[in-house]
């Protein structure tokens, strides 16, 4: 199979038909063979129900529903373990992506050996306050810190080679870093394509300023993570053993004045005195919690677990 287009979509009743066949319509004047894998992450109209019967006419359609809303990276998550094209497109479920970038995408990851093509909104067609300038100020600090040129990394558009979908895995709301993320695997071929972008025809944006927060902590923990969370014990460990080792080099000192000096006054009345204290608990502290991170790390699977209502068509992960 030559394209599987992934779409998670939360509460977009209206524009799921015309999506639907504008993405059939550009797949079959191009003769690729493909399948779309559409993951309504518990969506409260009818999103469902306008899939199941899409879903009627067209063989080509997966279809998971959760439960519950998870989020963008569960359900992209959830939809990669269903994927079988050798090249993987995601996109949004609103319109504002046009499905007629999909065949440039496609050469660009298998003509140019791409892993990742991220599309470039340069031309957006979002609230200017609220999207466009932090979003301009997100890319910058995003390309600082990881070094990733990319001018729009939170794309929704974007194309990946199956085995980057396969290998890496989002939760959280690490959407947003998949690049990053993606890189850190190996997969290190990154690209950009400026994609046309449209105004949101139907319902309204479903991520509002709390996803500057979200995104922050994100990027500290996927960057902490991707460093230390198979080894937590060479942060904490290495951390604590320092800390702990001032601590007792300040409280030898002390000891050292107390017997030798003779202008001696009393310990307990010196801040270096608190200070040693303090370094040698908070030392041997944090060794503690690198130990049982370190034990916990080994199992944990549950981060990832997210409860399936319905499929359609789809392989049974047993994840239900
Ligand atoms: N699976 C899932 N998709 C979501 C969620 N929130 C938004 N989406 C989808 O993500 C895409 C982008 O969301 P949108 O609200 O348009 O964000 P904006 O384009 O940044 O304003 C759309 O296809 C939404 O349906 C969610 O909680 N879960
Ligand atoms: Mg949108």
């Amino acid at each position: 199979m030559d394209i599987s287009v992934v779409i998670p979509l939360y509460n977009e009743e209206e524009s799921l038909r015309e999506l639907n066949d504008w993405i059939v319509r550009v797949m079959q004047a191009n003769h690729f063979s493909f399948e779309i894998v559409y993951v309504d992450d518990g969506s409260s109209d009818n999103s469902w129900h306008v899939i199941e019967e899409l879903s009627k006419a067209h063989p080509q359609i997966k279809a998971i529903q959760f439960r519950r809303n998870y989020g963008k990276s569960a359900a992209l998550n959830e939809g990669f373990k269903q994927i079988q094209g050798d090249v993987v497109i995601t996109m949004d479920s609103d319109l504002q992506d046009s499905p007629d970038e999909i065949p440039e995408l496609y050469n660009m990851i298998v003509e140019e050996k791409l892993d990742i093509v991220s599309g470039w909104k340069k031309k957006r067609h979002d609230s200017t306050l609220m999207k466009n300038i932090p979003s301009k100020f997100y890319n910058w600090s995003t390309r600082k810190f990881f070094g990733i040129k990319l001018h729009d990394m939170n794309c929704g558009l974007k194309a990946y080679r199956n085995e980057v979908v396969k290998n890496i895995e989002v939760y959280g709301e690490m959407h947003r870093y998949i690049p990053v993320i993606a890189k850190w695997a190996g997969f290190n071929r990154i690209g950009e394509k400026v994609v046309s972008h449209q105004k949101r025809k139907y319902g309204v944006t479903k991520f509002g300023l709390d996803r500057f927060i979200k995104g922050y902590l994100d990027l500290l923990t996927i960057n902490f993570v991707s460093r230390f969370a198979q080894r937590p014990m060479h942060f904490f460990g290495a951390f604590g053993t320092l800390t702990f080792f001032a601590g007792f080099i300040i409280a030898s000192y002390l000891v050292y004045t107390k017997f030798f000096t003779v202008s001696y006054t009393g310990m307990a009345d010196r801040p270096l005195f608190y200070f040693g204290l303090l370094a040698m608990i908070v030392g041997v502290q944090l060794f503690l919690s690198g130990f049982v991170a370190e034990m916990i790390s080994r199992n944990s699977p549950e981060k990832s677990k997210y409860h399936i209502k319905e499929t359609i068509a789809c392989k049974d992960l047993g994840n239900n």
